[in-house]
């Protein structure tokens, strides 16, 4: 299997502490793979569905208590509190190891530990990394084999290297009063325990690819962003790159998986998914930013998708997928969800396993129910979603959903003020529909949750890539899908439509339009958004792209409120940037 010293002995060492009966290494091979999934339908672990209708798609119900990430119950175990900073739950390393290996000891007695080794990134290529996963879970083992590279060829590429990512995660007993995901950047480690829930235990994802990637990237002068990926080709065959950051529940799947409005699919204008999620990003040979999606497969939330608000996705889970905690079709033994269509069926299991019918009023599937799909099932696919070298990114955007404050689309000055941008970005949680002003949370660059290090330190690691790559940066954007009227109703119709928005910024990269000045940045002149063939007015359109001063200069105290919070590690050049947008508005 492998020779390497330093994962022998750390694979000897946690099962001294967990004590499994038996050791099995994940090889990659498939007949391995099919093993392993009959064990899981003879427990009950995973549920075969309609081998027809959905081929080698599965269902799995978590503990009714497991069923989100827990932010409260994670934790940055850095060696002093500060490198955590204050957006960060914090313990000591050694106060982790200890609790921890008390939840951990002989937790494995009578079961199977699987060791996983993965890549982050096509296998050898510059920007990926490898990890392992030690689990007692068949479920993390099937969901890391869609959403990560794993086998044989992951430990041929690591050799004899130290530089892996050791995840320890064993399930417990499920026990909430103990779950605990710990990260332990200066180590390369993660230990999650007492959950079974996919952004908790698929070490690769949030853990790895955010939290512990943010901090490697901060050391090695690259960055892990919680961004999608997407290429909008042109008529002529040319292909341009976007990045894109948006907080949780915002729609960031369903912008990477655009289909273009039938006006712009007739002229010849494409959307290619890279990403959906994360973007791991570097400076490429050319002196350009460069970036690669390091996952293999879309983890999406089930409800709301369909046929018409994201058909790729859709399409995605028709095959090789697993869905957890969706309700359970007894009438052909397939799969649904609310929002799915507006045919519920009349015999089924809700998430919970319980028979339900659409009738009873209660949700059927969780809010949180997820499908796991391999991304090569993704008919916008990108032809470069495997390239070891990535794309190069033309421009970077971030987004919130805001009521009122910020317009359809803005510019950012220069890398710096997009920085600052960035760093101010927030999203309002209550329903837009009743046209209230929701609760603004901040939750900068949409890293609030997923970033591994002190939120300031991470700024100001921003703003040096900015200095490294010089005037080659991409160009920074702010765009918010979700402007409401007086009366509450979206003024922006969304969905395809936002590819008019993605085509502005890609001539601003070009300079190929001009654009107004404004306190906070550059706004679009209203003839260069296409509006031919849609319903949007020229009227709407000058609302969308309004700025309301007053709302701002409100903002602008939130937003010092939120710095103070972070407290002097936010560099000088961003409470410069806050200090000038103030000036500009009154
Ligand atoms: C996710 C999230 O699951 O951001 O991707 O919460
Ligand atoms: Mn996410």
């Amino acid at each position: 299997m492998t020779k390497n010293k330093m994962l022998l002995s750390w694979i000897e060492e946690m099962a001294a502490l967990t004590t499994p009966d038996e050791i099995v290494w994940i090889t990659g091979d498939s007949e391995q793979l099919d093993q392993l999934r009959q064990q899981a339908i003879a427990t009950g672990e995973l549920y075969k569905l309609n081998e027809e209708k959905l081929p080698d798609c599965y269902l799995h119900r978590t503990a009714v208590n497991d069923v989100a990430r827990v932010e409260h119950r994670t934790f940055i175990c850095s060696r002093r509190e500060i490198d955590a900073g204050p957006t960060n739950n914090w313990m000591a390393p050694k106060e982790a190891y200890e609790k921890l290996g008390k939840i951990f000891n002989k937790s494995m007695k009578g079961r199977t530990m699987y060791v996983i080794p993965y890549s982050m990134g096509p296998v050898g290529s510059k920007f990926s990394k490898i990890g392992i996963e030690l689990t007692d879970s068949i479920y993390v083992v099937m969901n890391m084999v869609i959403m990560t590279r794993v086998g044989n060829d992951v430990l041929d590429a690591l050799g004899n290297s130290n530089d892996f990512v050791r995840g320890l995660h064993g399930k417990a007993d499920i026990d909430e009063e103990n779950r605990y995901i710990c990260h332990f950047p200066e180590d390369n480690t993660i230990w999650s325990v007492n959950s079974g829930y996919g952004g908790n235990v698929l070490l690769g994802k949030k853990c790895f690819a955010l939290r512990i990637a943010s901090y490697q990237g901060k050391n090695e002068n690259w960055m892990a962003e919680h961004m999608l990926i997407l290429g909008v080709e042109y008529p002529n065959g040319e292909t341009k790159y976007i990045a894109a950051a948006f907080p949780s529940a915002c729609g960031k799947t369903n912008l990477a998986m655009l289909i273009p409005p039938e006006i712009f699919a007739k002229k010849g204008y494409k959307v290619w998914t890279v990403g959906d999620d994360i973007a791991w990003i570097r400076k490429g040979p050319d002196g350009r930013l460069w970036a690669i999606n390091p996952e293999n497969g879309f983890f999406g939330v089930a409800p709301g998708t369909n046929i018409k608000s994201n058909p790729n996705a859709l399409h995605a889970t028709e095959k090789g997928t697993i869905f957890t905690n969706v309700v359970h079709n007894l009438e052909n033994n397939t799969v649904w969800w609310e929002g799915l269509d507006k045919n519920p069926p009349t015999k089924a299991l809700n998430w919970k396993g319980e028979p339900w019918t659409a009738e009873s009023g209660e949700k059927g599937a969780h809010p949180n129910s997820r499908f796991t799909a391999p991304a090569t099932n993704c008919p916008s696919i990108s032809k470069e979603f495997d390239s070891p070298n990535g794309v190069p990114l033309s421009a970077m955007v971030f987004g919130g959903r805001r009521a009122k404050t910020a317009p359809l689309v803005y510019q950012s000055l220069d890398w710096v003020n997009g920085v600052f941008v960035g760093s101010i970005m927030a999203s309002e949680t209550t329903a837009a529909a009743s046209g209230a002003v929701g609760v603004v949370r901040r939750d900068p660059m949409a890293m609030l949750p997923f970033c591994g290090y002190n939120m300031g330190d991470y700024f100001q690691h921003w703003l040096n890539i900015g200095k490294d790559v010089g005037d080659k940066v991409p160009k920074i954007f702010h765009v918010n899908w979700f402007r409401l009227d007086d009366e509450g109703h979206f003024l922006w119709p969304g969905f395809g439509e936002n590819l008019r928005v993605l085509l502005w910024i890609l001539d601003r990269c070009e300079d190929k339009v001009g654009a107004v000045e404004t306190p906070i940045g550059y706004l679009p002149k209203p003839e260069d958004i296409n509006l031919e063939g849609i319903d949007v007015t020229e009227e709407t359109l000058k609302e969308l792209l309004s700025v309301d001063k007053e709302l701002w200069l409100e903002d602008t105290v939130r937003i010092e409120d939120f710095y103070n919070k972070i407290g002097n590690t936010v560099p000088k050049e961003l409470r410069n940037e806050l200090t000038k947008l103030k000036k500009k508005l009154s």
